[in-house]
């Protein structure tokens, strides 16, 4: 184990929707699989999320007549990108990716599970109060540090990192085991929120070597 027992690595999202043929494709998405499987051993302990919806989630498009994916709505907790209907509880675009390796996942987290409300963060959902206990479980097992990698880079990786940070972890995202929707600049801006609070930016190969 390279990390300290105190540093958790967060897998988030490597789910067939966000690869390549799936219904919200992140370009190259399952191009990170093969090094996500080769630092997880490096971590004692080890949390995959799935982004996890109702059939009619406030966050799909289909659910808002008139509207189209990649519009942004005002939501009661402020602007919602709409999206392509994806991560459909139960369905085969919301299943890991079959090369993903979770034997060594101590936990297993859904998210984004409420109708009304998305959660990018694996933290804190987008009210920004309901939290999903992933700080609690992360606290109550003496972690202090987490290691992001996953996707999508600017949306669900950003925001669990950056709420990481809120409840007073130190956050670190594996860019190169990350990648991006880039939605109007999102990844840019998402890159420069996420070094305003605090969150570093590594390479694999360098944390392996350090
Ligand atoms: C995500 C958009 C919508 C993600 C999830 O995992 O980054 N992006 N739902
Ligand atoms: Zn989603």
């Amino acid at each position: 184990m390279t990390h300290p027992a105190t540093t958790a690595l967060l897998v988030v999202d490597v789910q067939n929707d966000f690869c390549t043929g799936g219904a919200l494709g992140v370009p190259h998405g399952e191009d990170i699989v093969p090094l996500i499987n080769a630092i997880v051993p490096h971590y004692g302990t080890v949390v995959v999320t799935q982004d996890w919806h109702p059939a009619d989630h406030a966050s799909f498009a289909s659910q808002h007549p008139g509207r189209k994916p990649f519009e942004t709505v005002a939501m009661p907790y402020g602007p919602q990108v709409l999206w392509p209907d994806h991560c459909v509880m139960g369905s085969l675009g919301a299943a890991l990716h079959d090369d993903l390796d979770t034997t060594r996942a101590q936990l297993m987290l859904r998210k984004g599970c409420h109708r009304a409300v998305d959660s990018y963060s694996a933290m804190l959902e987008a009210d920004r109060v309901t939290r999903t206990g992933l700080d609690g479980w992360l606290t109550a097992r003496g972690i202090t540090e987490v290691h992001v990698c996953g996707l999508a880079t600017d949306f669900c990786v950003a925001w669990t990192a950056m709420d990481a940070r809120r409840f007073g972890f130190g956050a670190t995202v594996i860019a190169d085991a990350c990648r991006a929707i880039d939605l109007d600049g999102s990844l840019a801006r998402a890159w420069a929120e996420m070094a305003a609070a605090g969150v570093r930016r590594v390479a694999a190969a360098d944390m392996l070597a350090a």
